[in-house]
């Protein structure tokens, strides 16, 4: 029984050595040193190599390398009844939660424009009358935990989701129409929504010509979700004011890539939360150790719904 790590975008190196040092004695492999791949029972991946689950033939269940399992899901090699499971530690949306909540402060106190301001010795004293209304697409953990941070500063919080169900101090919202209503009532819309065939391209022209003039988009899900020709064009109509990005189509974000030297885009490096080594070691173990007693992996997914 041997679990691979198959994340060559990722430093596997020190996560090999983190389980190694949870639990000596396991048989650890990083790819492509993988030994005798019927061997391997469990799979850590994330962007893994073409072909591999048809070369694993041993293999009861993969997790995902973070929250995220669209690049599991969405490869062809991937038997349908295989289980997938993801990494979800505790910290991951805490972390979601301080994000959103200083990138919706960055906008609403324009702290970009303080600093222009000291950048011309300029004293602009101002300060806004009302908290921003917020709309967070998607509900999950981490919107949740992102709405309880944003309600304590008072900011009235709106959401979407396919149900239309969540916490009762959030408005919520559901379907296309109840889509754009939120977009058009809140002064940041966040995305925070795991990537399926219904959600990818979900930010378009049509959903940033309903938001506010001056309104910030930000987005955390995946760069997929958002049409990014349409983003620059939407931002010269000025509707959305501002965009804050931590996820592109293509990660690294190319240096040719227009977003780099765009004045209304702020980019960070999909960081917003990510799932760190030691906690993502600690979790994988539990999960192979609950898959060999025949159990489920760790935060198992429906691959129907794609999350
Ligand atoms: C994740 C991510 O899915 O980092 O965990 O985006």
């Amino acid at each position: 029984m041997a679990l691979l790590i198959a994340a060559p975008t990722r430093d596997t190196d020190e996560l090999a050595e983190t389980l190694n040092r949870l639990e000596p004695g396991a048989d650890i492999r990083v790819w492509p040193d993988a030994g005798e791949l019927s061997e391997i029972d469990f799979a850590i991946c994330w962007k893994q190599p073409e072909g591999l689950f048809s070369r694993l033939p041993g293999l009861k269940a993969v997790t995902s390398l973070g929250a995220g399992v669209d690049g599991i899901l969405k490869d062809p090699d991937l038997p349908r009844d295989l289980p997938v499971g993801r990494l979800a530690g505790p910290r991951l949306a805490s972390n979601m939660a301080a994000y959103v909540t200083a990138m919706t402060t960055l906008h609403w106190r324009d702290f970009p424009g303080f600093m222009k301001d000291q950048a011309a010795r300029r004293w602009n004293q101002w300060a806004p009358e009302h908290p921003p209304v917020v709309g967070l697409m998607g509900m999950g953990e981490m919107a949740r935990m992102t709405a309880s941070a944003l309600e304590a500063l008072d900011t009235p919080v709106h959401g979407w989701n396919r149900s239309g169900k969540g916490p009762d101090t959030v408005t919520m919202h559901s379907g296309d129409r109840g889509l754009v209503e939120m977009a058009a009532t809140v002064d940041v819309l966040v995305c925070l929504l795991p990537l399926t065939d219904q959600t990818r391209g979900i930010i378009h022209a049509g959903l940033l010509a309903a938001m506010k003039p001056g309104a910030c988009l930000i987005n955390t899900g995946r760069g997929e979700h958002l049409v990014e020709a349409d983003l620059l064009s939407a931002l010269d109509a000025g509707r959305p004011g501002r965009a804050i990005l931590d996820v592109f189509s293509t990660e690294p974000l190319p240096e040719s890539h227009p977003f780099w030297q765009h004045p209304r885009i702020l980019i960070t490096p999909h960081c917003a939360s990510i799932t760190l080594t030691e906690e993502a070691a600690r979790l994988a173990l539990e999960s192979w150790r609950r898959v060999q007693a025949g159990k489920p992996p760790l935060g198992q997914v429906e691959p129907d719904r794609g999350y």
